[in-house]
């Protein structure tokens, strides 16, 4: 396992110091998703000119205005059109869309699927709170069942999405889920991601002490609480695969779940283009 890159050398680096403190709340896990990211980053060498962060709107989205890369701060949920966009018109550029669940799961789970789907060249990662956290605690498609939230007072009936599995059936070549408490595993998992050709996708299990744990304590009510929780209520892909569906019922499964070579979109389209410049067709 590589080892980390000291938080100083980090915020040096990559942070807009300047405009220092980010508006999260104490014990958000915003903070450790942003670290594995940077990390990852910093791992794989990657020119930082040639990479352009996409966010989306909720809590999560507030990371890429303190880093030094080009941005896009874009509409709720169209985060991946505006990266699908981006990447075909410059895919010399390393694109990297990061989304909430809500932002991924609910108004954009259409566009998700898509550019999963055309396996394009775009790393996304989401920050999967269970909840739209920044609009103030109100149930999404990740929420689990059971939930209370500011819109099921009395418990959620709903069954949630798994956000993984949907991408590995939908088109994905990288899919892989890791948590804010395993930050090594994190880094590796980022670090695989970014450098997998087409459709690369990391869903981070984050705590939001706020909006979510005040009203779930059976899950921790603080940041150190909710990350005890998904320390004692993680299992490993490998492990998973030999249990019960009611044994996995309400745990945390990490790793990687797919991890295949499909064409990317990109270079794919651009064969269509050179058979329209020579009149090759219908
Ligand atoms: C078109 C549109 N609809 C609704 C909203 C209100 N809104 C802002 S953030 C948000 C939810 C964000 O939740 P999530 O994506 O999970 O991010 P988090 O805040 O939890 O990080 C909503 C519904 C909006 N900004 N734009
Ligand atoms: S509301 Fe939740 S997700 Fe948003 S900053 Fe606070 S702890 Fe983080
Ligand atoms: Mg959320």
């Amino acid at each position: 396992m590589a080892k980390i890159i000291p938080l100083a050398e980090i915020r040096e680096k990559y942070f807009i110091t300047s405009i220092l403190p980010t508006p999260w709340c104490p014990g958000c896990g915003n903070g450790s998703l942003g670290n594995g990211l940077l990390q990852a980053i910093h791992r794989t060498g990657l020119d930082p000119k040639k990479i352009v962060l996409i966010s989306g709107i909720g809590c999560n989205g507030y990371l890429t205005r303190y880093l030094r890369f080009d941005d896009l701060h874009v509409l709720h949920g169209r985060t991946p059109a505006v990266a699908t966009g981006l990447k075909m018109a410059r895919p010399d550029l390393k694109v990297i869309a990061i989304q909430g669940d809500g932002d991924a799961a609910a108004i954009g789970g259409n566009h998700l699927i898509h550019a999963a789907r055309r396996n394009i060249g775009v790393t996304t990662i989401v920050s999967n709170n269970f909840i739209y956290g920044r609009t103030g605690g109100q149930y999404g498609p990740t929420t689990p069942k059971g939930t209370f939230s500011t819109t099921s007072p009395f418990g959620l009936e709903e069954p949630p999405f798994d956000l993984c599995a949907l991408m590995v059936a939908a088109g994905a070549n990288f899919v892989a889920r890791g948590t804010s408490y395993h930050v090594m595993q994190l880094i590796d998992l980022m670090e695989r991601g970014l450098t997998h050709p087409g459709f690369s996708f990391l869903e981070v299990i984050t705590q939001c002490p706020t909006s979510y744990g005040r009203k779930n304590p059976e899950k921790g009510m603080t940041g150190p609480e909710m990350l005890r929780w998904q320390k004692e209520n993680t299992i490993a892909v490998e492990r998973a695969a030999g249990m019960p569906e009611e044994e996995l019922r309400g745990k945390i499964v990490t790793g990687i779940f797919v991890d295949r070579n499909r064409p990317e979109y990109g270079p794919e389209y651009e064969k269509v283009r050179r058979r329209a410049q020579k009149g090759v067709g219908l």
